[in-house]
Order: C-alpha cells, then structure tokens, then sequence
C-alpha cells in the first residue's frame, strides 16, 4: 500500500481550504494516516525544496513555504502517489485544469496551495522528513470492502 507526503501551503491555510482540501482526498476513498499543523522553519523547507536550491525562485518559495502555518498530511493507498498530483493538478493554477485543486482555486504559481509528493521514492524522503514514525497512525477503515474489491 502506498503513501503520500501532500501539504496545504500558508496561501491555502489563509484561503480557509483547508476542510475542502481534506474532503476532497478523504472522499476519493483514500487513508489520512498523518495530519499536523505546522510553522515550518527555515532548514525544514530548504530541506523540503533541496532539488530547487539552485533555481531563481528558490528564494522566494521558502520565504513562502515559511511564512505562516502548514498543514501536513500523510494519505494511504494503491496509487495514492500519482492519484494525488492528478487530484491537485498542474503547478502553475492558471493552466492547471478545472476539477482539480489548484485548477479551482488559484492563478499564480507562487500561490498554488499545496504540495503532493511526485513519486513514491520522493513520498518516502518527505513523509521521514515532517513526520517522526510515531506520529503516523496505522489504522483500518470498516469501509475498505466499500472502495476494494
Ligand atoms: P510542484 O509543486 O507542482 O511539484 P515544482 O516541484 O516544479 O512543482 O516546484 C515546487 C514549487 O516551486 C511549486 O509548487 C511552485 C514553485 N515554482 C515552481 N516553478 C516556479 C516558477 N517558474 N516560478 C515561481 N515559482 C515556481
Ligand atoms: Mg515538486
């Protein structure tokens, strides 16, 4: 079974879509088995971001990711990985498509509201990053013979 390292950014936690955005992925039918609001610190998110260290906006981005409460989350299932990138949609919000999160919500891709991990080994990196493992919660759901077969 597969996870997913997915967080609503200060913009969405601003915007009040937080509940929104949890319906959404807790509708889909897949697993919350982590959830924290945080205030990331500064080595947290260059951490986070380390792929982009070099990249123009490197800056700017954790100055956002930075500048207020984070909601982290951990979400379970099969294919949850590429399921939840599709589910939040294109990074820049004004190209991403209607349906999805950041397509419904957002226009700059400063603002695009929230991460999703983009593959399971990326997943595994962010989800030992914000979370200890006695913060994440194994769990069964008496729906699972509802959304497997
Ligand atoms: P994603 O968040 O869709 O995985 P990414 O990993 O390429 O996108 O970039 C991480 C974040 O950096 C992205 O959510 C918003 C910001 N970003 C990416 N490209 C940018 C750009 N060209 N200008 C400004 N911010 C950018
Ligand atoms: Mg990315």
């Amino acid at each position: 079974m597969e996870r997913t390292f997915v967080a609503v950014k200060p913009d969405g936690v601003q915007r009040q879509l937080v509940g929104e955005i949890l319906w959404r992925f807790e509708s889909k039918g897949f697993k919350l088995v982590g959830l924290k609001l945080i205030h990331p610190s500064r080595e947290l998110a260059e951490n986070h971001y380390d792929v982009h260290r070099e990249r123009p906006f490197f800056g700017s981005l954790v100055e956002f990711i930075t500048s207020g409460p984070v909601v982290a989350m951990v979400w379970e299932g099969y294919g949850v990985v590429a399921s939840a990138r599709k589910m939040i949609g294109a990074t820049n919000p004004l190209t991403s498509e209607p349906g999805t999160i950041r397509g419904d919500f957002g226009v700059n891709i400063g603002r695009n509201l929230i991460h999703g991990s983009d593959a399971v080994e990326t997943a595994q990196k962010e989800i030992a990053l914000w979370f200890k493992d006695d913060e994440l919660v194994s769990w069964e759901p008496t729906i699972k013979p509802w959304l497997y077969e």
